[in-house]
């Protein structure tokens, strides 16, 4: 491992909003170097430089093979395994068994992959950045550009502005939205969310009236396209009932206190709105993260503006406070 994003999720591991074979090594988005491989391994070789897949491509599932789809089901998402997909695995601490995380841990100098996640990237990618695009880059950016499908001159509402929200945004002003709204309770994300496209940025602590009503005034009946961004249920309800009753589509990307039920009025669906979700942006690892790269490699989007601290792998808790206290926006370890 070269390089390691510290993500919300992996901070809703450890608060255990999720439940994990416990002990485990966390982290999921990251880049670095094969150091050796499997027999049978044909896709990548000592030296490559890759980038770990949370979400793995096998390439003959039913979801695999779906046009519109990207939840492999080599990978359990909603009840982790804690380990390779063959079963074991391949950490150990005194001789007892230390769990995987999302097939990738990348909280460690070294890990062991599955083949279906890992991907080989441009040998000349800046390691330290492009990790990015192994989780918050592709996440917020394909959930504008593949599962909501935003388009042009269109009115957006993005819900939360750390680093996957802000990645939203970007995905938005690519595919040509006309007005981005962004929307947090914490007023020092605003510049940044400005600076990536944002044409407005609201603090719903500003208003008297519920959210989703300020946008529905400020869009004239309800934006086309909303994004909840911080895994909470009121925002997903917020975001849902700000879109427009007929045409709007509502995207869920943060990621929900598990281990509870959300109640919603039907009729938000019933008179014609969309509700979606997705994983890493709905993007197939395997096939679009080499893409990414080299998107980013031709300059036609930025990671810096994402990433704000730099620090020392050892520093990972100091990483992980910068998180919850709200200033950081990306922090890339290094190791
Ligand atoms: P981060 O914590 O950096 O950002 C969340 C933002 O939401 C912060 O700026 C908060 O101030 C803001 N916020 C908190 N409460 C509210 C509220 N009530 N109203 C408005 N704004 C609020 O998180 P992140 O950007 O790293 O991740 C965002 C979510 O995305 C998080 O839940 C994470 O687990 C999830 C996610 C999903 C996926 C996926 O594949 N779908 C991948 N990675 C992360
Ligand atoms: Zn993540
Ligand atoms: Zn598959």
């Amino acid at each position: 491992m070269v390089a390691t994003g510290i993500c919300r999720s992996d901070d809703h591991m450890i608060s255990g909003q999720l439940a994990l074979p416990l002990p485990v090594i966390l982290g999921h988005e990251a880049a670095g170097i094969v150091e050796s491989i499997g027999d049978e391994v044909t896709t990548v070789k000592p030296g490559d430089k890759v980038i770990p897949l949370f979400l793995p491509q096998c390439g003959k599932c039913a979801v695999c093979k779906h046009p519109e789809s990207n939840a492999c089901l080599k990978c359990k998402l909603t009840v982790p395994q804690g380990t390779m997909q063959d079963g074991t695995t391949r950490f150990t601490c005194r001789g007892k068994p230390i769990y995987q995380f999302a097939g990738t841990s990348t909280f460690s100098e070294y890990s062991v992959v599955d083949e279906t996640s890992v991907v080989k990237i441009d040998p000349a990618s800046p390691l330290e950045k492009v990790c990015l695009i192994g989780c918050a880059f592709s996440t917020g950016y394909g959930s504008a550009v593949n599962v909501a499908k935003v388009t042009k001159g269109s009115t957006c509402a993005v819900f939360g502005l750390g680093g996957v929200g802000l990645c939203v945004i970007m995905g938005c002003k690519a595919a040509g939205a006309a007005r981005i709204i962004a929307v947090d309770l914490n007023k020092d994300k605003f510049a940044k969310a400005k600076e990536v496209g944002a044409t407005e940025c609201i603090n719903p602590q500003d208003f008297k009236k519920p959210t989703h009503e300020v946008l529905k005034e400020m869009s004239g009946g309800g934006v086309d396209f909303s994004f909840e961004v911080v895994g909470r249920y009121d925002t997903i309800l917020s975001a849902l009932s700000c879109c427009h009753e007929a045409y709007g589509v509502s995207v869920i990307v943060g990621q929900p206190p598990g281990f509870q039920d959300l109640r919603m009025d039907p009729m938000l669906l019933l008179t014609g709105r969309t509700w979606k979700g997705a994983v890493f942006g709905g993007y197939k690892g395997k096939d679009s993260v080499p893409k990414l790269v080299a998107d980013f490699m031709a300059k036609k989007f930025p990671l810096d503006s994402i990433i704000t601290h730099v620090l020392p792998f050892e520093k990972i808790n100091e990483g992980l406070d910068l998180l919850r206290s709200g200033k950081s926006i990306y922090t890339i370890l290094t190791f």
